[in-house]
């Protein structure tokens, strides 16, 4: 009898922990969970996004046609049936691909996290799901999961592991492009639900998630295609919910939801949930204070790879671009698409090379700092630590003589960021600022740092 009470107390508490989890919302999440939550991304600043599956197949050709706009929208843009899409499977053989080393270059490159597609638009999965054969294990003749070996790479060189997520599915059965829109790229964009596969869908999505989730423990969930008008404000907050309970310290972006309000990523309102924003192709003219964000953006004009597009930016813009962001207390995710053989293009190779070379030297004005509270300069751009102003400088001024807004008995010690120990820099404060006498020539050919030390008040 004795026994049989000591059972029924453990089976009533095992009911209850398991009612708790299922119930537990984290849709109001007290400040200080957050900012424990979120304080690894907000330091890191830089991070590899990797847009990588059968699209890199065409390589943005097909039959002849160039595809226009982005590579892996080539199935939407030139209309090619589902059934021809799958056919790129069957010649998705990425025999040269090393995760090592592109956990390595992302390193190296001064990239604290990478998000990988584990399925972008076209449903096409890298590991191998149990609720599809659309996967690499089972639709390819690599035969081999993709995600784990770089999951296990990016650990090993103190990059952390993440994954995008498309919503919208153009595979899936459950899904079908819009007859009647004008062009068969926003026939896929606004692609259609059969309504009676709806909570099949649902439950697919879920599955493939707790898989990510519990197989590999990703730092981030990056959602994408929630824009399909089918998916709904309700669904968006009920899967964070889900996703938060499978692991409560899981980072998810805000377009798990409803409230991207175009391309900017500082939404609020009504369908609005996710810990960040995320600004796609653009870089906000200001942050907002107590806002997390994080500007997607390309190295040439596609995610996926295209053979032809050779648009590429100029390093000394992606590092600009980098401390722009990071000045307004945002994240740049930089986006890579590799080939269907599995190499990441040379000129990628090349500019994150030359930007972790830069970061090796001035990543201290980076990392773990915060959007300064002083009006942008024309020449450059401020970033802070608590007692340390760091001065970006694109343009050295010709007369040798930098102007900051830091008044009155503040600072302290003024030097070069590279040569901050050996040499000090001679500055006259007033009531109006501070003038610093720089060098007469600029110690980086990208972007010079000058590091002033002050006192807060
Ligand atoms: O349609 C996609 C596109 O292919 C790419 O993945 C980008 C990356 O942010 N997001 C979508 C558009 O918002």
């Amino acid at each position: 009898m004795h026994r049989f009470k000591w059972v029924l107390i453990f089976s009533f508490l095992a009911v209850c922990s398991l009612y708790g989890q299922t119930e537990k919302s984290y849709l109001n999440e007290t400040k200080d969970a957050r900012d424990a939550r979120m304080e690894w991304w907000r330091d890191a600043r830089f991070g590899m996004f990797i847009h990588w599956g059968l699209y890199a197949v065409p390589a943005g050709e097909y039959k002849g046609q160039k595809v226009k706009g982005i590579g892996e929208w080539i199935q939407a843009s030139l209309n090619i049936p589902r059934q021809e899409y799958e056919e790129f499977a069957p010649q998705f053989n990425p025999v040269k691909y090393d995760p090592d080393e592109w956990a390595r270059l992302a390193s190296e490159a001064g990239m604290k996290y990478l998000v990988i597609t584990s399925k972008h638009h076209d449903g096409f999965c890298l590991w191998d799901s149990k609720v599809t054969d659309y996967d690499v294990v089972d639709a390819t003749p690599y035969g081999k999961e993709l995600l784990p070996p770089l999951v296990d790479a990016c650990r090993r060189h103190g990059v952390r592991p993440a994954f995008y997520y498309s919503i919208l599915d153009w595979h899936h059965p459950s899904q079908y492009v819009d007859p009647d829109a004008k062009s068969p790229r926003a026939g896929h964009a606004r692609n259609k639900i059969y309504e009676e596969k709806r909570a099949e869908y649902i439950n697919y999505m879920k599955a493939q998630l707790e898989e990510l989730v519990t197989r590999f423990d990703p730092a981030v969930l990056w959602f994408d295609g929630e824009w399909t008008p089918w998916y709904s404000a309700e669904e968006g907050r009920e899967l964070y919910n889900y996703l938060r309970n499978l692991k409560p310290d899981l980072i998810i972006n805000n377009r798990i939801g409803k409230g991207r309000q175009g391309m900017s990523g500082l939404d609020k309102g009504e369908g609005a949930v996710g810990d960040f924003g995320t600004p796609e192709q653009e870089i906000p003219a200001t942050g907002v204070a107590g806002v997390d964000w994080e500007s997607c953006m390309t190295m040439n004009d596609t995610w996926g790879y295209k053979y032809f597009d050779g648009n590429w930016k100029s390093t000394e813009t992606l590092l600009q671009n980098l401390i722009d962001i990071v000045s307004k207390g945002g994240n740049y995710l930089l986006n890579v698409g590799p080939t269907a053989e599995g190499l990441i293009p040379q000129p990628s190779v090349h500019r994150l090379n030359a930007m972790g070379d830069w970061l090796d030297k001035y990543g201290e004005s980076i990392y773990e700092t915060t959007a300064s509270p002083y009006e942008r300069p024309q020449w450059g751009r401020y970033t802070e630590k608590p007692g340390y102003l760091y001065v970006h400088i694109f343009d050295w001024p010709e007369n040798n003589t930098l102007e900051i807004p830091l008044g009155v008995d503040k600072i302290q010690e003024v030097g070069v960021l590279s040569d901050y120990d050996e040499h000090k820099l001679y500055f006259e404060q007033s009531s109006k600022g501070t003038q610093i006498k720089l060098p007469p020539t600029p110690p980086d050919e990208f972007s010079s740092v000058v590091v002033v030390k002050y006192k807060r008040n």
